[in-house]
Parts: structure tokens; C-alpha cells; sequence
């Protein structure tokens, strides 16, 4: 087997975004553009030769190829042994926690999470590094740096390595390990729930659930969790098998991708429990019988309710949440005395919270949920906290939320997606609110009064990186915030983020219909921004 040096030159477009390179699939089927951005990780990490990695993805179109190119890649680059998942599958939190299990050195996960996948769909690759997490700024700065001066790479010529029969084989001097994709995982699972509790709810005959996994990467952890080992019935997964084109759908855990979901929960005989994961099984969405939980309301219940489940019950060292996500999960922090952490969009900016042992809870408006069990968003996870919660509360969903916020007050929020707008006007967008940013505070928009506008800037309080431009925040002096922000996980034109938040302490108030309690902001932010003009759209593409 021969070591091949090919000589290449650079694409100008490998930037990662907030999670990894992603772009449509015959992007990366150019000749050397996947082999390109590979080199560019191996380049910019040091003192792996002999070590392991761990390589997997959510199953979608391309993945097998890729996979095949990484590994011949890996051999060429001197790895000493990598563990792949069975299929080339590895869910993002399963990939995690194989790495951190086996003390890796780091990972490659394929994937383009809640984006479509098909030949002409969307693919993607991000590196993780040991701690399981995905690689902070400094290191996906310098994998771009090198993308851009890149002229060769090295591949070893060998035949295709078997990926579905469990065991080992050798690709020159390296090891390739066919690993079960969920045997790790869902013991660690076992570790941190009362999984006998959770069997009990799931086989006592007065409660159902139904988890749909979008014929993506779940399907096979979720059948051998909830309906092998805890005794759920057949069928209670839905769309299990996972799909190289996620069966024509998108894979997007929310109440307009997963709609399917959505009918079973808001139909006649409701189950009393729904969830819907994501193509790599990172994301979740919680529904309860004709109840949905925002993500942001989610974070919250779970940290009030920790003490309830195994895993957490010696207490929360803190929570951590992006920027966009609600302030619900302050005040549980408040109310425990523990710190909060606002950090920018992008599971990344979590990992130096959780090794450092500040955050024990993390979580997103996007759908994630995680905690220091590994360095990813975890679906699963959620869902097994949730019928956690559930099981030892014997109360419904909407019980447990209602009376949440009867406690704490609730923040009503939303998230308005303008999705596929030409780049050059959602550019345009933010510079005009960036433009206003002095004169905003003071400024009245009927009730409400801006207290401060903003470009949010973080500062890793562990290592002490500064991110800057994260968001455009526009905070009222009721607490009440509007945020705008371009996504980075997009693949085609540009995504505007609005995000809305306002508090009501008044129970009364807290059956409204959050997009009429938010109108007025949503008003506002069409006069501050003037969306709809600029966009040309006249609506948001999806509401959550
Ligand atoms: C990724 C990141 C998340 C982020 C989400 C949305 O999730 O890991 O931290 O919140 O994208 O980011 P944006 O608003 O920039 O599109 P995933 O599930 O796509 O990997």
C-alpha cells in the first residue's frame, strides 16, 4: 500500500460556521475539496501520530464516501487507530462520548445536523477535539487559515474498508475499529437515569409516548433504549430507520419540520408525551398532550427539577445558555444560587464552562439541551430527563410547565427565521440596525422604552478569548429584549434570526398565545429593522 502526496490547491470558501464546514453535497464531491478541508484539521493539530480518533456521522448522502477518504487520510497521516462507527453511524453525542471514553485525541463528525440530505442536499464536517466537544475558535481559525494556503494532502491507496461488520482491520500501519454506534452511548445513559422508574411509567399502561426520529441517526439508539431496554412498545419510535436523504424530509426538530409529530400531539387521544430529534440527534423538541415546550422553558425545567434525577442529584454547578435563549434559566440560577452563563450561539462555547466544572446545564433556543455528560447538545438525553422528571412527578408536561411558571414568572418567547434571503440584503439588514446603535437607548416605541442596544461580545471567563459581533441585542427597560442575528449554519443565502422575549409575572396571562403576547415587539423589530422591506419577505419562514 502505497502513501500518496497529491498535490492541490486552495478553495477560498472553507470557513466554519457555528458548527463545522457545511455546504450542499456536490460542493464536496469536487475533486480534493473534502481532502482539502481534512489536511487543513490534520495540518493544524499537533502530536497525534499513533493516537485514535473517532470518525462517524448521522448516516446522511455522502457520508460513506467521506468516510472511506478520512480514513485512507488517516492511515496516510499517521493515526495510530481509529474507531468508527458501525454503517459509518455515530450520532454527535454518541461520537462525543466515544471519544471521551476512550480518551481519543479527537474526532471528525459528518454531518449537517437539521439541514436536508440527499445528492443535491446539504453535507458537513467539523473536528472534535479530546474533550469530546466540538474545537473552539482558535483551533477552527487556524484549520481556515491553513484551508487557504493548503497545496498538498496525503492519502494512502487502498480498497475500501468493510464498515458494516463489527471488528478490526488494518489500513497500512493503521488500526480501523468498526465499533457498535450505540453500546457506549447507551450505557452512559444508564449511568445517569433511573432507567427502572422510567420503565415502570413506560409499561404501567397509563402512559404513552411517541418519539419520532425523522429517518435519522436516532432511530437505532432510541429503539434499543426506550423500546428494548425500557420496555416501551413497539412502534413507539417513529421514522426509525435512518435514511440517507432523511426520506425527502428535514430532519429540523421544530413544530413546522417535524409536523407529523406535531398532528399526533395536538390530535385526538393525544399520547402523553412526544419528542422529535434532529439528523445527527444533537437537537430536541418536547411536546406534551397539546403542549409544546420551548426550548428555552425546557433548559429551565430541567435545572429546577435536577434533584429528581440520579445523575444530578447532588446539585447543578451552574447553567449556561446562548445569548438568544430565554432568561428562564436565570432565574432558576438565581433561586438555587448558582452562576448563569450567557455565551454565544454554538455548542462550542460550552466546553470551557464544563471542564472547568462552572456549568453542569447547558442549552440553546435552538433545540439542544446538554450537560457535562459530554461536550455536545444530546437529543436523547433530553428526552430521557424529561419521562425522568415525569416518572417521579406523576404529573403531565403542561402541569409541570404551568406550574413552573406560576413560580418563576414566564418568559414568553419566539423565534422568527427569515430563511434563503439573498445575502447582500440580509448584510444590508444589520448594518442599518448597527447604524442606529447610538441612538436606540432612551428611544420609545409605544410602552417600551430601549434600555441598551448592542453587538454581544463574549469573554471566555476560563481562558479569557473574546468573541465579538455575536448578535444584536436590544434590551427594554421591562426586561423585554429583541435580537437580531445571521445564522451560521446555513448553506443557501443567508438566514435572519429574530429572537423575542418578554417576562410575565402575571399567571393570568400566561395561557396567551405567544405571538400575540409578543406582538408589539414584533412591530417594533419590523420599525428597528425594517424586515420585511429588506428581506422582501413578508412573513417568517418558520416561527418557533
Ligand atoms: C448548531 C450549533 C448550535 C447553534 C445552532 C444554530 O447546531 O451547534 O450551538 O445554536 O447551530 O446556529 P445558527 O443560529 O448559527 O444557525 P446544530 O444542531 O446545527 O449542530
Amino acid at each position: 500500500m502505497n502513501i500518496r502526496t497529491v498535490a492541490t490547491t486552495p478553495f477560498a470558501d472553507q470557513k466554519p460556521g457555528t458548527s463545522g464546514l457545511r455546504k450542499k453535497v456536490p460542493v464536496f464531491q469536487q475533486p480534493h475539496y473534502l481532502e482539502n478541508f481534512v489536511q487543513s484539521i490534520f495540518d493544524s493539530l499537533e502530536g497525534y501520530q499513533g493516537e485514535t480518533l473517532v470518525v462517524g456521522g448521522d448516516g446522511r448522502y455522502y457520508n460513506r464516501q467521506a468516510i472511506q477518504i478520512i480514513l485512507k487520510m488517516a492511515a496516510a497521516n499517521g493515526f495510530g487507530r481509529v474507531l468508527v462507527g458501525q454503517g459509518g453511524i455515530l450520532s454527535t453525542p454518541a461520537a462525543s462520548c466515544v471519544i471521551r471514553k476512550n480518551q481519543a485525541f479527537g474526532g471528525i463528525v459528518l454531518s449537517a445536523s437539521h439541514n436536508p440530505g440527499g445528492p443535491n442536499e446539504d453535507f458537513g464536517i467539523k473536528y472534535n477535539i479530546s474533550n469530546g466537544g466540538p474545537a473552539p475558535e482558535k483551533v477552527t481559525e487556524a484549520i481556515f487559515a491553513r484551508s487557504k494556503k493548503i497545496d498538498q494532502y496525503r492519502i494512502l491507496e487502498a480498497a475500501d474498508v468493510d464498515l458494516d461488520q463489527l471488528g478490526s482491520a488494518k489500513l497500512g500501519d493503521l488500526t480501523v475499529e468498526v465499533i457498535d454506534a450505540v453500546a457506549d452511548y447507551a450505557g452512559l445513559m444508564e449511568s445517569l437515569f433511573d432507567f427502572d422508574r422510567i420503565h415502570q411509567l413506560l409499561v404501567g399502561g397509563q402512559f404513552r409516548m411517541c418519539i419520532d426520529s425523522m429517518h435519522a441517526v436516532t432511530g437505532p439508539y432510541a429503539r434499543a433504549i426506550f423500546e428494548q431496554r425500557l420496555g416501551a412498545p413497539t412502534g413507539t419510535v417513529l421514522n426509525g430507520i435512518p435514511l440517507e436523504d432523511f426520506g425527502g424530509g428535514h430532519p429540523d426538530p421544530n413544530l413546522v419540520y417535524a409536523h407529523d409529530l406535531v398532528q399526533i400531539l395536538f390530535g385526538s387521544n393525544a399520547p402523553d408525551f412526544g419528542a422529535a430529534s434532529d439528523g445527527d440527534g444533537d437537537r430536541n423538541m418536547i411536546l406534551g398532550s397539546k403542549f409544546f415546550v420551548t426550548p428555552s422553558d425546557s433548559l429551565a425545567v430541567l435545572a429546577a427539577n435536577a434533584k429528581l434525577v440520579p445523575g444530578y442529584k447532588a446539585g447543578l454547578a451552574g447553567i449556561a445558555r446562548s445569548m438568544p435563549t430565554s432568561q428562564a434559566a436565570d432565574r432558576v440560577a438565581a433561586k438555587l444560587g448558582i452562576d448563569c452563563y450567557e455565551t454565544p450561539t454554538g455548542w462550542k462555547f460550552f466546553g470551557n464552562l464544563l471542564d472547568a466544572g462552572k456549568a453542569t446545564l447547558c442549552g440553546e433556543e435552538s433545540f439542544g439541551t446538554g450537560s457535562d455528560h459530554v461536550r455536545e447538545k444530546d437529543g436523547l438525553w433530553a428526552v430521557l430527563f424529561w419521562l425522568n422528571i415525569l416518572a417521579v412527578r406523576q404529573e403531565s408536561v403542561k402541569q409541570i410547565v404551568q406550574e413552573h411558571w406560576q413560580q418563576y414568572g414566564r418568559n414568553v418567547y419566539s423565534r422568527h427565521d427569515y430563511e434563503a434571503v439573498d445575502s447582500d440584503r440580509a448584510a444590508t439588514l444589520i448594518k442599518q440596525v448597527n447604524n442606529q446603535m447610538p441612538t436606540l437607548p432612551g428611544k420609545k416605541f409605544g410602552a417600551y422604552e430601549v434600555e441598551y442596544c448592542d453587538d454581544f461580545s463574549y469573554t471566555d471567563p476560563v481562558d479569557g478569548s473574546i468573541s465579538k459581533n455575536q448578535g444584536i441585542r436590544v434590551g427594554f427597560t421591562d426586561g423585554s429584549r429583541i435580537v437580531f442575528r445571521l445564522s451560521g449554519t446555513g448553506t443557501q443565502g443567508a438566514t435572519l434570526r429574530l429572537y423575542l422575549e418578554s417576562y410575565e409575572p402575571n399567571v393570568a396571562k400566561h395561557g396567551l398565545d405567544p405571538q400575540d403576547a409578543l406582538a408589539d415587539l414584533i412591530t417594533i423589530a419590523d420599525e428597528i429593522a425594517q424586515i420585511r422591506e429588506s428581506t422582501g419577505m413578508d412573513r417568517p419562514t418558520v416561527i418557533t
